[in-house]
Formats: C-alpha cells, sequence, structure tokens
C-alpha cells in the first residue's frame, strides 16, 4: 500500500528503488508489502498494558485470534496463591482465558537468572503466557510478518556439559546442524545482514505482577533483571488457515533467498 507511494524509480521491470535506496526484486517488493499492510492494519506500534482482566472471550477474540500480543497487569493480587507453586495453582492459572476450550499447556516452565542471561531472538509454534514474578523481563519483539527480514544462518547444534566447576560447549552430532537467528536486536550487524533494517521491533517490559501474552509465532529475544523469577505456560498454537499461511511465506522466503 504505502510502499507504492515510495517509489521513486524503475531501473527495468524487474527492480524498483524505494526512497530508503533499497533496490528490490518483485518478490522483496510483496514482502515489504505484506509488512507494511500490515503494520498499517493489524499491528500496534507498542504492546499495550491492560489494567483489567480482560473476559475470556475478550482475550481470544481482541489479542489470541488477531495474534497480538497484550501486558495483564492484574495479576498482582494472585502472586501469593502462586508462591505456593502448587500444580493445582497453576493449572488453574491458566487462566481462566483458555476455559471452556479444554485446553491444558503443553509445558509450565519456571525460569531464574541473573541480568547475564539472555535468550536469543527465536520464535516458537506456542501460544505463550509469560508470568513475571519478581524482578522484570524485557522482550524485543518482531511480528511473523516481518519473516523476509530476518535472518537466518546453520550453525552446529551444541550443549553444555559440567565438568567439575568448569561448563564446556559439546557438538550434538546427533541434531546436526540447525537454522538459528544471527542477530542480536541490541547491536545488530546491519553490514552483513542489512535487511534487519526493514524489521519493526517492538520492545516491552514486564514487571512482577504482570503477564505478558505472546502470540505464537512472534519472534522474541528476551533480556532480565538480576534474581528475575517467571513461570510460564506454552499452548500448542491452532493448526489452522493462519498456520498455512505462516508455512506458505516461509517456503516463499526460502525460495527467495536460493535466487
Ligand atoms: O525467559 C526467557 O529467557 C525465554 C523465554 C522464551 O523464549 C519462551 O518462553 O519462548
Amino acid at each position: 500500500m504505502s510502499q507504492i507511494a515510495l517509489e521513486l524509480e524503475s531501473d527495468s521491470k524487474d527492480s524498483v528503488r524505494y526512497a530508503d535506496g533499497m533496490e528490490m526484486t518483485p518478490l522483496e517488493q510483496c514482502f515489504d508489502d505484506l509488512a507494511s499492510e500490515a503494520r498499517e492494519l493489524y499491528l500496534d506500534t507498542a504492546v499495550p498494558v491492560l489494567s483489567h482482566t480482560p473476559s475470556p472471550v475478550e482475550f481470544y477474540r481482541q489479542y489470541v485470534s488477531s495474534n497480538k500480543p497484550v501486558v495483564l497487569s492484574d495479576f498482582s493480587t494472585q502472586w501469593p496463591a502462586l508462591r505456593k507453586w502448587s500444580h493445582d495453582y497453576l493449572s488453574n492459572f491458566e487462566l481462566n482465558f483458555w476455559y471452556n476450550s479444554g485446553k491444558t499447556p503443553d509445558a509450565v516452565n519456571l525460569w531464574i537468572g541473573d541480568g547475564r542471561a539472555v535468550t536469543s531472538m527465536h520464535r516458537d509454534h506456542y501460544e505463550n503466557l509469560y508470568c513475571v514474578i519478581s524482578g522484570s523481563k524485557t522482550f524485543t519483539l518482531i511480528p511473523p510478518t516481518d519473516l523476509p527480514f530476518v535472518p537466518y544462518e546453520n550453525y552446529p547444534a551444541a550443549r553444555y556439559r559440567q565438568i567439575g566447576d568448569e561448563f564446556i560447549i559439546e557438538e550434538d552430532k546427533e541434531t546436526g546442524i540447525v537454522p538459528w537467528i544471527p542477530i542480536d536486536p541490541l547491536k545488530p550487524d546491519l553490514k552483513n545482514y542489512p535487511e534487519y533494517s526493514r524489521c519493526q521491533t517492538v520492545e516491552v517490559t514486564v514487571h512482577a505482577g504482570q503477564v505478558l501474552y505472546l502470540p505464537s509465532m512472534w519472534f522474541h529475544h528476551v533480556q532480565q533483571s538480576h534474581g528475575c523469577i517467571a513461570v510460564n505456560l506454552w499452548y500448542d498454537m491452532e493448526f489452522d488457515i493462519k498456520y498455512t499461511y505462516y508455512k506458505f511465506l516461509e517456503k516463499l522466503v526460502q525460495l527467495a533467498r536460493r535466487s
């Protein structure tokens, strides 16, 4: 939509140069249009923070179905119960949002770490309810429609092994090579990955007593304060028409990168 207005000159019928100087093939122009239309039609420029607890219908319609992140602030009164760490409590805590749907989480994870612990940019096919219990977590988010601008490289899989007081990194030959995102959003290497500059990142800090709903397929990079404790619930996403479009986009991006 708006990108068309930015068009400055056509060097040939196969490529167009935009106002920011970047030249694109017709397929890349389609990716750019997808990202800008998503911004115009559905994405927020910041993650909204709700002070009320939405009803299950409101939450599902406005955030889960729409694939839009949101921070819920109204949970601090429930933290004393959370401190009991009981499975019953956590199952309850699944939050009435997914109640009636019969859904149970695929995983309940506990995250404890200090300021040095950083999770690199990646994405999951889970609907993620991320509850911060103490400290804070800062998420840098990228919407799924920006996939064409997110670089991937192939890396050998590896795991940490403890030997005495030391940790060594050991190659995991069984898993082999895995594609992973080489970009640190805090210090992006735009020389090697100039296309990343087209991503529109959104940063949100989630404080103790707040819950972030992180929709499936959103890229996320996570930093935390010292002594942060958090619990999150992963629910498998719906493998519906949205999922098939995501996979279609992935295949198109792979084709574009090969050519
Ligand atoms: O808390 C973190 O550091 C990572 C969380 C995460 O990546 C996830 O829940 O998918």
